[in-house]
């Protein structure tokens, strides 16, 4: 048998080297760590990726040059260097009712309820996430609908003992007996300031969510679990423009939108996908890439979502994939120290849903999400609106606090924090009303 002996010399190198490495591993990221710029006077001069250039340098003038080159183009960028491309193997989904609206009464007054087992297989092997609808209940037409994911599980959502508690990974929280990431019955409704369900339903619009860790667990596993798991090369084969958990969220979001198509009760054409903060950054990319969805919102999604990387200001490119490596492909982190030479920039996310109305929303207090740099995405992205003469964001400066802008590509800065609240879903709901011809008069609210 064979062992290796290691000289005492060369052993003292050897614990050098290694310590030399993790020393200047340390330095770079404690650098990352401690510089994180708030100060609009230090943002570095930069250039933006044209809007209506293709990668060729051609300039694009129509909307038909729009969907079939440019458009095209932005998405595979996207998918090349920020979120990852998913494999190509086919996914059939099962659609199982587990909480019927004949079950017991909802607690929300006004709406049924529903839960449906969304279940993946490839391959023989398998990965489920329920998505928990909420319809209005005396609707004579199908309904237009806000989809999104939720944080903590479904269960969070509302506080209706019906719904079934998450077994999917959760993030520890002591104050409701989370500890082992398996929720506790102490989490139920523990979200709900975040969702009006009540006022929605009232306002004629269905809401459905989806806990994201159905479909991807929150945490770096070497992308093992969730639907990774299902579709995934193994880790060491895995090319480094593999989808990361971002567009695993994305994919799910599709499958509740290929749900939706077969729902009579529910207007396909006229579902809204929403998501606050990671999960907006996930709306953006779902709603860039699938042009079923009709409006897009995304609320306080910063870095990775609307905000521009290329201000460094905030949460920085260099920052996020250190601290979730795992929600973007490998390919991203490389531009950690060189965002200038990214072949794209978040106002080309916002620019891929055009003419879908899209609606970006920051909150006042949410430096780290860089409220600016949102505003500033959104209206570079209006050249590509501009092309269907829908360009109305004609404020060149941002709005004052609560204070909601734009008909096709509409913004507000909520006065407060990093938060969903019922001033943002009111602006959202007004905001659908212009393009889903909710007829105000007969939900009682002219
Ligand atoms: C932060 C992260 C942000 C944002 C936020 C959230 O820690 O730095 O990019 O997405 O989490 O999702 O709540």
């Amino acid at each position: 048998m064979y062992r290796t002996v290691i000289h005492p010399f060369s052993k003292t190198f050897l614990f050098s080297c290694m310590f030399a490495f993790s020393l200047s591993f340390i330095q770079k990221a404690n650098a990352v760590f401690q510089s994180v710029n708030y100060d609009e006077s230090k943002i570095p001069s930069y250039v933006l990726p044209e809007v209506l250039v293709t990668q060729k340098g051609h300039p694009v003038t129509t909307t038909e040059q729009w969907k079939q080159i440019r458009r095209a183009e932005i998405i595979a960028l996207f998918e090349e260097h920020m979120f990852g491309k998913k494999p190509a193997m086919a996914v059939a989904t099962n659609y199982e009712v587990i909480l019927s609206e004949t079950d017991d009464r909802p607690p929300i007054p006004g709406a049924i309820r529903r839960q449906i087992k969304m279940v993946f297989n490839a391959s023989g092997k398998t990965n489920a996430a329920d998505l928990l609808v909420y319809l209005p209940k005396d609707a004579s037409d199908p309904v237009p609908l806000f989809l999104t994911l939720n944080f903590h599980g479904n269960h969070t959502v509302v506080n209706d003992p019906a719904v079934p508690i998450t077994n999917s990974w959760v993030r520890n929280q002591a104050a409701k007996n989370i500890t082992k990431n398996r929720s506790t019955k102490d989490a139920r409704g523990m979200q709900q300031s975040r969702w009006p369900v009540a006022e929605i339903v009232k306002r004629g619009y269905g809401l459905a969510t989806i806990y994201y860790g159905d479909i991807d667990p929150d945490y770096h596993d070497q992308f093992k679990n969730g639907i990774h798991a299902v579709l995934d090369t193994p880790n060491k084969n895995r090319p480094s423009n593999a989808w990361g958990s971002i567009a695993a969220w994305a994919w799910g979001l599709s499958r509740a939108m290929d749900y939706f198509e077969t729902v009579p009760q529910i207007d396909s054409n006229r579902i809204a996908v929403f998501g606050h903060s990671r999960l907006g950054k996930t709306a953006l990319w779902a709603g860039a890439q699938d042009a079923r969805f009709a409006m897009v919102i995304a609320n306080n999604s910063g870095c990775g979502g609307a905000a521009l990387s290329r201000r460094e200001i905030g949460e920085t490119v260099a920052r996020i994939n250190q601290v979730f490596p795992h929600w973007f492909c490998k390919n991203f982190r490389a531009y950690g120290d060189r965002v200038n030479e990214l072949p794209i920039d978040q106002h080309l996310l916002i620019a891929a849903i055009a003419p879908r109305p899209i609606y970006v929303a920051s909150a006042s207090d949410d430096r780290w999400a860089d409220p600016r740099g949102e505003f500033l995405a959104l209206k570079k992205a209006s050249p590509a609106y501009a092309l269907w003469g829908l360009n109305d964001l004609s404020e060149t400066e941002m709005p004052s606090v609560n204070q909601s802008i734009g008909r096709q590509m509409g913004y507000h800065l909520r006065e407060g924090k990093h938060d969903v609240t019922p001033y943002d879903w009111k602006c959202f709901m007004d905001f659908a009303d212009l393009h889903f011809q909710i007829d105000n008069a007969r939900n009682g609210r002219n």
